[in-house]
């Protein structure tokens, strides 16, 4: 069977831009509809039963043992331009930890399964964890149904176009209580996403809360050159101040306030722009902070969209409280590991999704630049392999009985 490295280097091309080195695998495009053929391959290639359930989500089985099966796993798809290691090292770790615990004649008690979640990170239709949210029941499937792209392609033609319209029906859309109920805990591997992790592995303590909100800007478009200051609407204005307001609310917060996307229309040099939308992501150690951090840019940028005579709207797309992940799981594994640091994280995860159904855990690889949703991200074969033996030796006593 292949090596780590084998299987890493196998799915490391997919999605990958040439001049960047960043990944750009949005649910259900060309490149993530190659890796859910990757998964598939490695799946059959070592007899384990793969499965879809109607959210999209993919599952591997080693059909073996009875009972609750341990679930591992992470997600193919990347953010625009994001690095290798995010999601990705979640699933091929999975593989060959399941590799190396049949190479040594492991049989499980309990079955063991690998996942790739569907829209892990919302880049394509825009809420996070979207796979996970309907699989967990948490988020209505009428409105991920009608969940549309920038290019207007919903994500029941997108799902269907993987599944095929008749499945799609046949398929429930939204909360499997079946599928849940097979599952006794999800273990998640996954790149450390900031500079806390000073040793290969670490575990997960608790995942922030966080959320995205769409802010809505509409003006007057007009002509840059012959249109007076005084006669303006222009709706870039109060979305700088929406840039600032958020920075410094969460300096005055103690949370993390980001916009890292916008779109300005019509997007003409010359041109005053008529809309512009832009989309918020708050974070904070607490859902209180969180709140105030966003009241406070709520506040502050209507004041400026009023001064500018610009409409403006800010409506919420996700958001995901507080995660305490499973006490007595987390200690299992810790006894499992031994004494391997203990970590929160900022960085959303569908084990924080999953955590509202059945245990869940994470384990952590050491990220050396501590970037991560860029090329930067990395982690040292040496690491991964700890990884690898981490997580095999989490399923060995978790499968084993
Ligand atoms: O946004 C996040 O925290 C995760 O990468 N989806
Ligand atoms: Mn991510
Ligand atoms: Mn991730």
């Amino acid at each position: 069977m292949a090596t780590f490295a084998e299987l890493w280097e196998s799915l490391l091309p997919i999605g990958r831009d040439a001049d960047t080195g960043g990944y750009f695998r949005h649910a259900w495009t060309e490149p993530e509809l190659r890796c859910r053929a990757w998964f598939a391959h490695q799946a059959e290639r070592r007899g384990m039963a793969v499965e879809r359930d109607g959210n999209g989500n993919l599952f591997a089985w080693w059909p073996a043992g009875k009972g609750q099966a341990v679930l591992t796993g992470s997600h193919f798809d990347s953010v625009p331009g994001g690095g290798a290691f995010d999601g990705p090292l979640g699933i091929v770790s999975a593989f060959a930890a399941v590799d190396l615990l049949r190479a040594e004649g492991f049989e499980p008690v309990h079955p063991i399964g690998v996942a790739a979640f569907a829209e892990e990170e919302g880049a394509r239709f825009g809420v996070s964890c979207l796979g996970s949210r309907l699989l967990a029941g948490e988020i209505d499937p009428d409105k991920a149904r009608s969940l549309t792209d920038p290019s207007g392609t919903t994500f029941a033609e997108a799902v269907s176009s993987d599944l095929g319209q008749e499945a799609l029906e046949a398929f429930q859309i939204g909360r499997d209580d079946d599928l849940l109920g097979r599952i006794g805990c999800f273990v998640e591997l996954h790149v450390e996403q900031g500079r806390a992790l000073d040793v290969p592995v670490g575990v997960a303590g608790a995942i922030w809360p966080h959320g995205r909100w769409k802010l809505e800007f509409a003006g007057r478009g007009d002509h840059a050159g012959s249109t007076r200051l005084e006669d303006r609407h222009d709706p870039m204005q109060p979305f700088a101040h929406a840039v600032i307001a958020a920075r410094e609310a969460a300096e005055r917060h103690g949370s993390r306030a980001t916009v890292g996307r916008v779109l300005a229309l019509p997007g003409g040099t010359n041109v005053i722009a008529s809309h512009v939308t832009a989309w918020l992501d708050a974070r904070g150690p607490g859902d209180e902070v969180v709140r105030a951090t966003v009241a406070e840019i709520r506040e502050r940028v209507s004041l400026a969209a009023a001064f500018h005579g610009v409409e403006f709207g800010l409506t919420p797309e996700s958001y995901t409280p507080l995660v305490d992940f499973d006490p007595d799981l987390r200690k299992r594994i810790l006894s499992a590991l031994g004494e391997v640091p203990v970590l929160p994280t900022a960085a959303g995860h569908d084990a924080g999704i999953l955590a509202a159904r059945l245990p869940t855990a994470m384990l952590f690889v050491r990220n050396p630049t501590g970037v991560s949703h860029a090329p930067e991200e990395h982690a040292t074969e040496a690491d991964c392999l700890a990884g690898v033996a981490a997580l095999a030796a989490v399923l060995r006593d978790l499968a084993g009985g």
